[in-house]
């Protein structure tokens, strides 16, 4: 593994933290393969809830399915060791209160309205600018969240279809206190979650959904279908009136850019 980083340029701005264990105990690294990568070894070895890794930057960040994610430094790379004794069917559901969580602490901490494109994008004027990646560890005993964010991240060294909160507000945003912001919204969603409110969760979700009532075009592994996404349901999947009135559940896919649509 790599050498610790306690004193980190995000620490500073983090001395105001509230929160009753989110990010309790945080892991600083300069530079780590993937901050879940090692927050599945200490989720492993009984990190409790909350703990949580950063790191300057991933040489190996990734995403879903085996898909990259560039992370250079400027961006948050952060991931955080939950216990939600929840099952498996809840864990989409858990997905969406996470990028609930981002999309609230940037609109705090940075002014900027990052919308929710289903499942786990955050997108800003249709560009995206942070994802999320849940990994659950066998018989769910724990749920890493992978939460990236390009904060200050250049934007040449960005993949195309991205942008940066720097590039959005057109000056450098203070990574601690969106850190701190994003550990005390996590906290407020997890519990939310956790105690069953998903009603609360789902309303706060769709204000900030950029793929609900759009057209849209979704890929899922069986192939691609066109329509309109009506809902988000209980289980988190999202759900298309397609064009010959039949509606569709998709509880795994990727909702494509429509002609037409124009994201937050
Ligand atoms: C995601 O995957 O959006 C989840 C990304 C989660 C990253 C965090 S960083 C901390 C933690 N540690 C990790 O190793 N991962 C998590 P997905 O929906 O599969 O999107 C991946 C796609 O986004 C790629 O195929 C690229 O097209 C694009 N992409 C890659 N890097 C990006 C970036 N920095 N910003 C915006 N888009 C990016």
């Amino acid at each position: 593994m790599v050498k610790e980083f306690p004193a980190h340029e995000l620490d500073q701005g983090m001395g105001d933290l509230r929160t009753r264990y989110m990010g309790r105990r945080i892991h600083w690294f300069e530079q780590v393969t993937s901050t879940n990568e090692v927050a599945r070894q200490l989720a492993d070895a009984g990190a409790p809830e909350g703990t949580a890794v950063v790191a300057r930057t991933q040489t190996e960040g990734r995403g879903r399915l085996g898909r990259r994610w560039v992370s250079p430094p400027g961006g948050l790379w952060l991931s955080v060791v939950l216990r939600p004794l929840a099952a498996p069917h809840e864990v989409p559901r858990l997905g969406l209160a996470v990028g609930l969580a981002c999309s609230r602490a940037v609109e705090r901490s940075c002014g900027v309205q990052v919308g929710l494109r289903w499942p786990n994008d955050l997108v800003v004027h249709g560009r995206k600018v942070g994802g999320v990646l849940v990994e659950s560890g066998p018989e769910l005993r724990w749920v890493v969240v992978g939460i990236g964010i390009n904060a200050n991240v250049a934007q040449d060294l960005l993949p195309e279809g991205a942008t940066s909160l720097q590039e959005t507000t057109g000056a450098p945003v203070d990574r601690g206190q969106l850190l701190q912001a994003l550990l005390a919204e996590l906290e407020l969603c997890y519990e939310l979650f956790r105690g069953g409110d998903w009603a609360t969760l789902l309303d706060w979700w769709r204000s900030r959904s950029t793929t609900l009532g759009r057209r849209v075009r979704v890929h899922v592994s069986s192939g691609v279908y066109e329509g309109v996404a009506e809902d988000v349901d209980e289980d988190g999947a999202l759900v298309v009136r397609l064009p010959d009135g039949r509606r569709k559940r998709v509880v795994a896919g990727e909702v494509g850019e429509h002609a037409g649509n124009h994201g937050r």
